[in-house]
C-alpha cells in the first residue's frame, strides 16, 4: 500500500497509449515531462498542493520508447518542492538520454548546484501559478538566476496569461535564457489576435532570450476530443491556431513535450500517442518539425553537441 493518498478526483496517466501515426524525427526530445516519486522511495514534499499517483522513471522511459522519442527533459514537479532527488535520479539513470530542470531555493549551495549539473540538470523552474506554489519574492528568484548562470543553465517559467503584464519586467530582466511553459497558458476561447495572446507574442518579439514550449493542448483546449472516436486529426482543434502561430513566428525558439504524467487534469486524461499526432498540425513542414523536436531542445539541453 502506498503511504500517500492521492488528491480526490486525481486521474492517473493513460496506461496503454496508442502508437502515434506521426513518426518522430531521429533525435526527437520530449522537452517537458515529469516523474512522481514513487512516493515510497522519493516522498512528496510537505508543502505540496496536490498528491499525485506514482509515475516512475521506468514508466517514463517506456513511454519514450513507445512514442519514438530519443530523449527527455524531466522537469521538477511542484509535488516534490525543492527536493530534486526523484528528478535527478531519473536523469542519472537515463544513460545520458535525459536532462533535467530543478527547483532550488536561495539557500542552495554551489556544491548542490554542481551535483545537480553532474546529474544532468540544465535549468531551474520558477512557478507563478498560485494553485501550485506559494509565491517567492522576485529578488530571491533573481538571486537564484544569477547563481545558476555560471553553470550555463536557463530559467523555465510557468504562469497564466492574466499574470503576464505583472511579470513582464521580471522576465525581461532575467540574465539567462527563459523558457515559458505552455505558451503562457492562453485562454483559447479568446481571439488569437486579441490583446491577451498579443501580449505574449509581443513579449517573444521584443525579447529574443525568451523561448516557449508549445505544449499542453489537452490542458488548454476547451473543445477537447472530437465526439467520434478515432477522429485523431480533430483533437484539441481550438489550440491549433495558437500553437501554429507561435511555431511559425518563432521557429528557432519553440520546444515540445508530452507533459506526461499530466498533473491535475480532472476531466480528461490524454492518450499520449494522440498528443504526438498533434505535432504535425502545429509544425506543418519537416523543417519546422526538426527545429521544434530536435534542433532547439538539443541546443538548450545538450549544448556540448553543437
Ligand atoms: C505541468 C502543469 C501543471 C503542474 C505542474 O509542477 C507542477 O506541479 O507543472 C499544472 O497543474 O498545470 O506543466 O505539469
Amino acid at each position: 500500500m502506498p503511504s500517500f493518498e492521492k488528491t480526490p478526483g486525481w486521474l492517473d496517466w493513460c496506461p496503454s497509449p496508442s502508437k502515434p501515426e506521426f513518426v518522430l524525427p531521429p533525435g526527437a526530445v520530449d522537452a517537458h515531462c515529469h516523474v512522481f516519486g514513487p512516493g515510497d522511495e522519493f516522498p512528496f514534499a510537505p508543502e505540496r498542493k496536490y498528491t499525485p499517483c506514482d509515475a516512475s522513471r521506468a514508466e517514463l522511459y517506456a513511454l519514450r520508447d513507445h512514442l519514438g522519442f530519443s530523449r527527455n527533459v524531466v522537469v521538477q514537479a511542484t509535488c516534490h518542492g525543492a527536493d530534486n532527488r526523484a528528478m535527478a535520479d531519473a536523469c542519472r539513470a537515463s544513460g545520458g538520454k535525459a536532462r533535467g530542470v530543478a527547483t532550488v531555493r536561495r539557500s542552495v549551495t554551489d556544491r548542490e548546484l554542481a551535483d545537480l549539473h553532474d546529474a544532468g540538470v540544465r535549468g531551474v523552474r520558477f512557478n507563478f501559478v498560485k494553485r501550485l506554489a506559494d509565491s517567492t519574492p522576485k529578488a530571491e528568484l533573481l538571486e537564484v538566476a544569477e547563481r545558476i548562470r555560471p553553470f550555463g543553465w536557463h530559467v523555465v517559467v510557468y504562469f497564466e496569461a492574466q499574470d503576464l503584464a505583472e511579470l513582464w519586467n521580471f522576465f525581461a530582466a532575467l540574465p539567462t535564457t527563459v523558457v515559458v511553459d505552455h505558451m503562457g497558458r492562453p485562454d483559447v476561447s479568446k481571439l488569437i489576435d486579441g490583446p491577451e495572446f498579443e501580449l505574449f507574442l509581443e513579449l517573444m518579439r521584443r525579447h529574443d532570450h525568451i523561448r516557449t514550449k508549445v505544449t499542453c493542448p489537452e490542458r488548454l483546449s476547451l473543445s477537447g476530443l472530437p465526439a467520434l472516436n478515432g477522429e485523431r486529426k480533430h483533437a484539441y482543434r481550438d489550440v491549433v491556431p495558437f500553437a501554429r502561430r507561435v511555431v511559425e513566428t518563432f521557429p528557432d525558439r519553440v520546444l515540445w513535450g508530452t507533459d506526461w504524467p499530466h498533473p491535475n487534469l480532472k476531466a480528461h486524461m490524454p492518450d499520449d500517442g494522440l498528443l504526438v499526432d498533434f505535432i504535425p498540425r502545429i509544425a506543418v513542414t519537416p523543417e519546422l518539425q526538426e527545429k521544434l523536436l530536435v534542433t532547439n531542445p538539443t541546443l538548450l539541453y545538450w549544448p556540448e553537441e553543437h
